[in-house]
């Protein structure tokens, strides 16, 4: 039998994932969720093969490379790209084949090349299996496996058994559909996995669910980018799941407030909460980020709609447009306590590789760096327009601290109806953020401070 190792590589700790704040965030748990997608390559992994996972984000330790196996295949976000190629440059050495696979060496395969034998670019169902397949046979495995040159292959059941469920707070995230119909200027998932919006089988899913539930899940995070990219679909899924009685969140766009008849579905097959990519409440940032779907002028009754469902949202904005000051993300925080969100995020803007707005600041010279592990959302790697490096960093942590101090929290959440567990991630993200500034000896940071320290 031939061996196959997957390994999820560390990435490096930013700001808000330190590992002690993480365990601080996640109730004691060693990362926040597993890996589906090395459980979904060792489910399309032919069975000629012996599959071992190791996740490096759980290790106490980093991961030690050992020539006891035949291949190993990781996957990699670009803040773990690095990692990837580290390991795999230490595997080579040993003499092991490596296949490097995912969102990062999809969009950037000849950079992958560069450390491993094979890049599997796009879905591990149409890739993987004709990689290993060769290598199996004595064939030699191709450069280049490319997902748009196969025949699509169905979204598949993660293999979750090859993992500890008691190191990950979400064991249960399920991956519903693939792709996105709409094509916003920074995001990869149009880039890579394509406009044409996919959706695994209904009776797939239910199946996964159920067998989940015989170990006592009864919460499920559906991690898609695009929960409802097609409504019919989505409403079928809700029927199907309903007599479940569980409980799920996921994250979709937010015409979805078009549609009440899959907004009460949704609530009725448990819905509890949905991130909404919202981005910015200002028109022109929109337009800027290519997200012409939607006009921002309409995000206060959409989002009164959907919570008419009562449905909790988590708004997901980001700071650093060529239109955005530190005004305007104050505005952004406002914004989001008046909408009456439960939860929100803030990440700076960051041109992932693959993505028309990498190009675009590419071109005209506004990257400060390509050191990848610097992409992770709390860096700023590129020339903002309208603020200096430093007060857009200060911008995303004054807006996280004003949206979780316990007061804002108080007056979007409310004591009744209770939310329990809005409250529990409120208090949770609050105390990781006040440990950190207590941790540095530094201030917890504030929008104030613009006008008599930071304002040039
Ligand atoms: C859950 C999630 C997280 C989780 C954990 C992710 C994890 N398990 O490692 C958390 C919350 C920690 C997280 C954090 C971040 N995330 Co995130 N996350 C997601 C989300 C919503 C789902 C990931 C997932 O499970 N997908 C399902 C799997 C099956 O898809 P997949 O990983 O792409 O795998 C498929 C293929 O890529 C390929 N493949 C993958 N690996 C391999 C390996 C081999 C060998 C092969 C052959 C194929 C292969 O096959 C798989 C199956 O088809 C995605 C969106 C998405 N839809 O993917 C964003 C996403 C991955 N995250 C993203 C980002 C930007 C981040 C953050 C930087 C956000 C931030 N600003 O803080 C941080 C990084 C923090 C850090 N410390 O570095 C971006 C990645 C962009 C990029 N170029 O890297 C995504 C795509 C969202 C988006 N649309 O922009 N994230
Ligand atoms: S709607 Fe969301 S997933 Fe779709 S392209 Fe825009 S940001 Fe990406």
């Amino acid at each position: 039998m031939l061996k196959l190792r997957l390994i999820n590589p560390n990435s490096p700790l930013t700001t808000i994932t330190l590992p002690d704040i993480i365990q601080k965030m996640t109730m004691g748990r060693r990362a926040l969720f597993m890996p589906v997608n090395l459980a979904i390559c060792a489910a399309v992994t032919p069975s000629e093969y012996h599959i071992e996972i190791i996740d490096e984000c759980v290790l106490d330790k980093p991961h030690v490379p050992r020539n006891d196996v035949d291949v190993v295949g990781m996957g990699a976000m670009t803040t773990q790209a690095k990692r990837a190629y580290a390991l795999a440059d230490e595997y080579r050495k040993l003499g092991v084949k490596v296949i490097l696979g995912g969102i990062h060496p999809s969009a950037l395969p000849d950079e992958a090349l560069e450390h491993c034998d094979t890049v599997c670019m796009g879905d591990a169902e149409g890739t993987l299996p004709y990689a290993l397949n060769d290598l199996a046979a004595g064939r030699p495995m191709k450069q280049k496996y490319n997902w748009r040159d196969y025949p699509s292959a169905p979204i598949a059941t993660p293999r979750k058994d090859l993992l500890n469920p008691k190191d990950y707070l979400v064991f249960n995230p399920i991956q519903t559909t693939r792709g996105c119909p709409h094509s916003c200027s920074f995001c990869t998932t149009p880039a890579i996995f394509g406009r044409h919006f996919r959706q695994r089988s209904v009776e797939s899913i239910v199946d996964e669910m159920k067998e989940a539930m015989e170990t006592g899940s009864r919460f499920f995070i559906f991690s898609d980018d695009n929960f409802a990219g097609n409504h019919r679909w989505a409403l079928e899924l809700c029927d199907a799941i309903t007599p479940l009685k569980i409980k799920w969140a996921s994250q979709c766009d937010i015409l979805i407030s078009n549609n009440e008849k899959l907004l009460a579905a949704m609530r009725r097959s448990g819905c509890q909460g949905l991130i909404l990519g919202l981005e910015s409440p200002n028109p022109d940032t929109l337009t800027e980020a290519r997200k012409n779907y939607v006009r921002a002028e309409t995000y206060p009754p959409r989002i009164k709609t959907i919570q008419k469902h009562n449905i909790s949202l988590w708004g997901a904005f980001i700071f650093g447009f060529d239109n955005d000051d530190w005004r305007n993300c104050q505005a952004t925080v406002r914004f989001a306590h008046r909408a009456g969100l439960v939860m929100s995020c803030y990440p700076i803007l960051t041109p992932y590789p693959g993505t028309v707005l990498f190009e675009e600041f590419k071109k005209q010279g506004r990257l400060l760096t390509e050191d990848w592990d610097k992409y992770n959302g709390a860096t700023v790697v590129f020339q903002p327009k309208r603020m200096t490096v430093e007060q857009l960093r200060y911008a995303q942590m004054a807006a996280f601290c004003d949206f979780y101090r316990p007061r804002s929290a108080f007056a979007r959440l409310k004591l009744w109806p209770l939310k329990k567990c809005s409250w529990l991630a409120n208090i949770a993200i609050y105390r990781g953020l006040v440990y950190y500034y207590h941790k540095q000896r530094r201030p917890i940071p504030s929008f104030s401070d613009f006008h008599h320290k930071l304002e040039e």
